[in-house]
């Protein structure tokens, strides 16, 4: 890559990016990759894995949900000599670097979560977008710092962008792309390893069946309605049975529909960011293959690998594979059934406090999902959503609220961690989207109570 093609607010990442390549290239012995099992996560490990098969290294990879003192003990006893840490590890350097200066052994550790940043190690290399001036929730993610290590070795492996990007989309940073992310995603389109298409992602055959299971958008009455889904089609002078292939080669009809969309999701009160999200410009791989590739689609393959504990198809996802693609997407379709079946449920059926929705989930899988999508389409901005799976080990709980409640003082993290530690659990997260676990003993009805009352404080203390 020519120096002047680097704007110069990254240039130092770059440099350091390289000499993280050449730590690499002189470690030897066996590597232990360690990601989180999110897309970020998986897209990181993704790419690591063909860098690593690319410098001839031994390696084997592990996946975790979040980092605690127990799960760095676990992974410091594991079998390796070079230690790799994606998409997590930050609060865990010293610790890490402390255990690792003992056993000689060495580590590098690729995150954009927030930092200590003038503590120095010295068995351990950090690359943290914070460190260099790019903001872990907006500029950067796992996905994009480890391409910057894949490009710094080898610029062939620009092929690997697509990952790169379908963890940018999965951490929510593909919207408005700044930062590192707009630099990778520029290249991409430069070197024409990627195109884009404006409106509607609809997936499907006909327009009908498309519209009705395509999510996001949820769309009220509409989305997993197919009697409704066709109503509004005619509604707005469109034929239901059109095959969805129309939509992109008839310009009228993408916008007809798109507009009358954006008008509903407006009703829904979802704001700029979701509809962008929406309507605004869908990625797509120009590699041949029989299918059509979105970044939608790659993102939802790893997040399906994550959450249904299947990332032993890793190697396999990582070639592109039709046959591993096809059966993940199978897998991907069913949860998605299921998804938009509890987030209309949710629609109907959920119990009102005074500061938050709350919905019971059957399925622990997609809790979290309906956490996220439930607050982004369904909940009023003015309350939060409590979501709750029973699973064997416990309640699991995920909260999500609107920004604006934020600035009225609710702070989600907070407020779960309180209450659940009260009945003998623990929580903890962002001030919008937390999560807490409680033992199956506890009184569910009781625990709610609690955290209305303790929201109530928060608001009452602004
Ligand atoms: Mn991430």
């Amino acid at each position: 890559m020519l120096d002047e093609e680097v704007p110069a607010e990254l240039r130092p990442l770059i440099s350091h990016s390289e000499k993280i390549i050449d730590i690499l290239e002189d470690l030897d012995g066996l590597f232990l990759v360690v990601s989180h099992n999110d897309a970020d996560g998986i897209s990181a490990a993704s790419q690591m894995f063909k860098l690593l098969v690319q410098m001839e290294k031994e390696f084997h990879m592990k996946f975790v949900k979040s980092l605690s003192s127990d799960v760095v003990s676990e992974i410091l006893d594991e079998n390796f000599d070079v230690l790799i840490i994606l998409d997590m590890g930050a609060g865990y350097e010293r610790v890490i670097d402390r255990h690792l200066k003992n056993m000689r052994k060495y580590g590098i550790i690729v995150d954009h979560h927030k930092t200590v940043l003038n503590d120095v190690y010295e068995n351990v290399y950090l690359m943290n977008s914070w460190a260099f001036g790019l903001s872990g929730d907006f500029e950067a993610c796992a996905a994009s710092l480890t391409f910057t290590l894949l490009t710094s070795y080898d610029e062939s492996l620009m092929s690997m962008v697509p990952f790169a990007l379908a963890g940018v989309l999965g951490d929510k940073q593909l919207v408005n792309p700044s930062g590192l992310n707009a630099f990778i995603l520029r290249r991409a389109l430069d070197a024409g390893i990627i195109e884009f298409r404006r409106g509607l992602l609809l997936r499907g055959n006909t327009l009908d069946e498309a519209l009705t299971y395509t999510m996001p958008p949820y769309i009220s009455g509409i989305t997993g309605n197919i009697e409704s889904a066709r109503k509004f089609l005619k509604g707005i002078g469109v034929f239901p049975e059109s095959p969805v292939e129309d939509l992109f080669e008839d310009t009228t009809l993408m916008k007809k529909l798109s507009s009358a969309i954006a008008i509903k999701l407006a009703n829904q009160e979802v704001g700029i960011d979701g509809l962008y999200e929406v309507l605004g410009p869908h990625y797509f791989f120009t590699i041949d293959t029989h299918i059509r590739y979105y970044i939608e689609d790659l993102t939802e393959i790893l997040d399906t690998i994550g959450r249904t504990r299947n990332t032993g198809y890793l190697p396999k996802i990582v070639m592109l594979d039709p046959e591993t693609i096809s059966n993940v997407s199978v897998v991907a379709m069913s949860m998605k059934r299921s998804l938009i079946e509890s987030l209309s449920s949710l629609e109907r059926s959920h119990f009102e406090y005074s500061t938050f929705w709350y919905y019971l989930c059957e399925n622990p899988n997609i809790k979290s999902l309906v956490a996220t999508f439930g607050m982004q389409y369904i909940v009023p901005k003015d309350k939060a959503l409590i979501v709750v799976s029973k699973e064997d080990d416990g309640y699991s709980i995920s909260g999500r609220c609107h920004s604006s409640l934020v600035s009225k003082g609710i702070d989600l993290s907070a407020a779960l961690k309180d209450v659940a530690e009260s009945f003998g659990g623990f929580g903890g997260g962002h001030s919008v989207a937390a999560g807490a676990r409680i033992p199956l003993n506890v009184d569910l009805g009781k625990f709610l109570n609690d955290l209305d009352k303790r929201l109530q404080e928060q608001l009452k203390q602004r």
